[in-house]
């Protein structure tokens, strides 16, 4: 493979220029200059370094909104997740955690993130279970955090697995992670044992983020039961806190299983409260409908719907080979196609808003929007795809050819060539 940096030796004044680059259907340049976004346009000058683009897209990076790094990288371990349920992946878990060690967390995380960086995916949040007497992984991805400053923008949401009031000493255990430094306030109110310590449990998070200034980010209603309503509690405390835009319900996806009189009503309330939503179709069009025979719930939350009434909406790979799905490269395109094909959002504006979730809308999700996107004076982290537009990104599961992390490369792919009987045939994968 012919690598598409050059080197430029004549009177460089930028570091590092991308030639011949798509942006909204417009060719362009964009110079980099100590490690920022110099100019976007036509024919910028020389740069020390230069990529050609050859007339692909460029966007900014793509976000990982939801994923569990300190569970990945272990399906199979002690046992396979044989029924597919959520209740099976948390037991699975529950039977890894006792041999868990940082080294071991350390080692995993460290490898998907490093697969994620490979694949364009610069910003990433990921929960960690606090539901360990030792707090074995909450140390370890602190470290992680560390380890990755330069190459991935980590946040680390403090997550309750087995539940902040039916878990012993739950709650402590969760403030501890935030007095260690954990970003974001977890939570996961439908697992609580009771609906009443479920909406405790909300209570405590909310009190919890107030008390240490932090986001909130809660597992909220992941279950096909249409009487789970966490969300209305999360809904009326961010009202209640002020917290807003600060606060993100993960999952959700009872809203799928809700009769259309709530859920509108529960609509206008959400609109209220401006919280975001994370929703991660790969995963949980997999974990729910399972104790469906026919017809069977696809389980995901209303992402077409939230997205209409001006919601914010972004997605997550949520696992990457665990108790919860065994499979996944930790790609967001994937979560995104799949997006498209379980919320039937195939309308060409549709298909282009599924993309916004893995990217712009992602970026507001996780609070990094005044240090994301592609304009003069931002950070130069931006990626380039083989592809002409969004909506042909998602078509066709485009390779990110170029990524760039604050002014410098630090990957590049080829894209597949496809080739019938000896010859090279004529469309693009
Ligand atoms: N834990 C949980 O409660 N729900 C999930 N989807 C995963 C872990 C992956
Ligand atoms: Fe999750």
């Amino acid at each position: 493979m012919r690598s598409p940096v050059v080197k430029k030796e004549r009177s460089p004044i930028f570091d590092l220029v991308l030639r011949n680059a798509r942006l909204d259907g417009q060719a362009v340049d964009v110079a980099v200059q100590d490690g920022r976004i110099a100019a976007i346009g036509q024919s910028v000058g020389q740069g020390r370094q230069e990529i050609d683009a050859q007339g692909r897209m460029v966007s900014p990076p793509l976000i990982e909104s939801h994923v569990h790094l300190d569970t990945t990288l272990t399906a199979g371990e002690p046992k396979w997740n044989e029924s597919g349920t959520l209740f099976e992946g948390i037991a699975t878990w529950a039977l890894r955690k006792e041999s868990l060690t940082e080294d071991d967390v350390i080692r995993r995380a460290t490898e998907l993130l490093r697969w994620q960086a490979a694949q364009g995916v610069l910003y990433v949040r990921s929960h960690v279970d606090t539901t360990d007497p030792d707090l074995t992984a909450v140390k370890a991805m602190l470290k992680v955090k560390e380890n990755v400053k330069g190459l991935v923008d980590l946040q680390l949401v403090a997550f309750p697995q087995e539940g902040i009031l039916s878990y012993p000493r739950g709650a402590e255990l969760l403030e501890e992670a935030l007095r260690l430094g954990v970003d974001v306030v977890g939570g996961i109110p439908h697992y609580e044992l009771t609906r009443d310590m479920g909406a405790e449990s909300v209570k405590i998070a909310f009190t919890l983020a107030e008390k240490y200034d932090r986001p909130i980010d809660i597992h909220c209603d992941e279950t096909d039961d249409p009487q789970s309503r966490f969300l209305e509690v999360v809904a009326a405390e961010t009202i209640r806190s002020g917290m807003g835009r600060r606060v993100t319900a993960s999952h959700t996806t009872a809203f799928g299983s809700y009769d259309d009189a709530y859920a509108f009503k529960l609509m206008g309330f959400l609109q209220r409260a401006d919280l975001n939503f994370v929703a991660n179709p790969l995963v949980n069009i997999t974990l729910q409908g399972r104790m469906d025979t026919y017809p069977k719930r696809r389980g995901m939350t209303r992402v077409k719907e939230l997205w209409q009434n001006g919601l914010n909406v972004s997605l997550g790979y949520d696992d990457v080979m665990d108790p919860w799905y065994s499979l996944g490269t930790g790609n967001m395109l994937q979560p995104a196609h799949m997006a498209v094909h379980v919320a039937q959002m195939t309308g060409r504006k549709e298909v282009m808003a599924c993309y916004d979730m893995v990217t712009r809308n992602a970026a507001r999700t996780l609070g990094v929007q005044d240090r994301y996107g592609l304009a003069v004076g931002r950070p130069a982290d931006f990626i380039v795809l083989d592809a002409q537009d969004a909506w042909d990104v998602l078509r066709r599961l485009a390779t990110v050819t170029t990524v760039v992390k604050g002014g410098r490369p630090i990957a590049e792919a080829t894209p597949p060539e496809v080739r019938l009987l000896g010859e090279r045939v004529t469309f693009q994968r």
